[in-house]
């Protein structure tokens, strides 16, 4: 049975945060195996960057080698953790091995020393003060001794994991067909609040596939919203300049009040809204409009609507705001037209960093904002996906593009989820349709 740390998420993340964004992998667990140095010791010989940590009734205390557990006398980091908070005191230097009170030659570090088998740690006034810990800390008594190999976030074989899982699913994207070629596009239709990532998203998508970093789509940070056309994206592959078998469609914000005004993501969703159409909050689009396109058909409809969030600030939606966003989803509902929900601005989550996106949905603060989302809008966990937009880089970054990439074989999924479930008679309609295109263009 593999052994569980008993850090919490939050201990675990503040100690991994504080030495250096190391990622800790466990050795020896002493209320799993045995409260014996000697075992400690000969399991947790010669790892590189160690870190031993005690967990005592209120409080973590601990030690951390940088050059691990081995021969030569080094310095060693002690620290204490209480709630998010990292002290640290340098002694030594000593031997690593030391930390531990060696009962046939009474050898020990003076200040801070591990017995083990009696469960106790016994720490000078002087280094309780410099930890920030009250003298009558010493002995504590612990209920538990980790030892853990630090490791490097990415290490080379995660490198090239990644670089493969990357590739994999852009293969994947551009050889993607919609359901049964009813359509030459899937057509995405980005809906949010204002401020959210969806012009972002837009130019993270546009990014990955031209392997550089662009900004096509205008961002910013405007209280009335950066977006006030349709816009809609095809993207290209590097530099064979096919259009991919998918279109993004920006749109304005949503808001309590103005922004994007719900008979406008009628017409979207029904296909009449020409690309660069300016909104007007006060006034939808009409028939009468010259470039309104009246007789859409199934290729200029949405197949499947992204409800954009930022993750952070989704529990500060106004209450107006998220009604609205229920009314438009349960219209969707309604209409069959499926829909997925992004968050974005992950990377801006408290402790978050950049070595969390590789497994971001377990990290806890996500699954707190999961839960949130299905609890407040009644999404479906399965239907949360959850990205990093490239905001402000230079270059394009593996572990991003990977969630991006995910994000979007998911929406393409649903846009086939979508098509496959169209009533027969428009199937067949549009592929009539779409065979006499074909002889005419022949
Ligand atoms: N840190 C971080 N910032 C982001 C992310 N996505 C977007 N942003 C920032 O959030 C702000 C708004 O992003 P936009 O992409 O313009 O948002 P929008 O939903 O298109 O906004 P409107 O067009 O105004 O409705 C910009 O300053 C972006 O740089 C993200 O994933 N992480
Ligand atoms: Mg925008």
């Amino acid at each position: 049975m593999a052994m569980r740390t008993r850090l919490t998420w939050l201990q675990e993340k503040c100690l991994q945060n504080y030495f250096g964004g190391k990622r800790l992998c466990l050795l020896y667990k002493a209320s799993v195996q045995k409260f014996c140095e000697q075992d400690l010791l000969g399991k947790c010989w010669n790892h590189g960057p160690t870190m031993v940590v005690l967990n005592g009734e209120n409080c973590v205390v601990g030690a951390y080698l940088r050059e691990g557990f081995q021969k030569r006398e080094t310095y060693i980091t002690l620290f204490a953790l209480r709630e998010t908070e990292v002290s640290e005191c340098l002694i030594g230097p000593h031997l690593p091995a030391l930390l531990f009170y060696d009962a046939e030659t009474s050898d020990c570090i003076p200040g801070f020393h591990i017995v083990l088998n009696e469960k106790k740690v016994t720490i000078s006034s002087e280094i309780c003060k410099k930890l920030g810990l009250p003298p009558q800390h010493s002995p504590m008594f612990i209920q538990d001794c980790e030892t853990f190999r630090c490791e490097e976030l990415l290490d080379e074989r995660m490198t090239r994991d990644i670089a493969v899982i990357q590739n994999n699913l852009l293969q994947a994207l551009r050889t993607y067909t919609p359901y049964g070629d009813l359509v030459p596009q899937a057509r995405i239709l980005l809906l949010g609040p204002t401020g959210a990532g969806k012009s972002s998203f837009v130019n993270s998508v546009k990014s990955v596939f031209r392997g550089s970093i662009t900004h096509q789509a205008l961002v910013g940070c405007d209280i009335d919203g950066v977006s006030d056309k349709y816009r809609t994206y095809p993207i290209t592959y590097r530099d064979d300049g096919h259009p991919l078998p998918f279109v993004l469609c920006d749109s304005m914000g949503l808001n309590q009040k103005a922004g994007l005004h719900v008979d406008d993501i009628d017409s979207i969703l029904k296909g009449h809204t020409p690309d660069r159409y300016q909104f007007n909050s006060m006034k939808p689009i009409t028939p009468n409009h010259p470039n309104y396109i009246h007789d859409s058909l199934l290729k200029d409809t949405i197949h499947c609507v992204v409800f954009v969030f930022d993750v952070s600030s989704i529990e500060h939606l106004s209450y107006g705001l998220v009604a609205k966003i229920k009314r438009i989803r349960r219209a969707l509902i309604k209409s069959g037209i499926l829909h997925v929900v992004l968050l974005t601005h992950v990377d801006s989550l408290d402790l978050i960093t950049k070595g969390d996106l590789i497994d971001i949905c377990s990290c806890e603060p996500v699954k707190l904002k999961l839960e949130a989302v299905h609890r407040d809008f009644g999404f479906a966990f399965s239907d949360i996906l959850v990205v990093s937009n490239y905001v402000s880089e230079w270059y394009l970054d593996p572990v991003k593009d990977v969630l991006i990439l995910l994000a979007l074989k998911q929406i393409l999924y649903t846009v086939n989820d979508f098509l496959e479930d169209l009533p027969l008679n428009k199937q067949v309609s549009e592929e009539k349709y779409s065979n006499v295109c074909r002889k005419k263009r022949k």
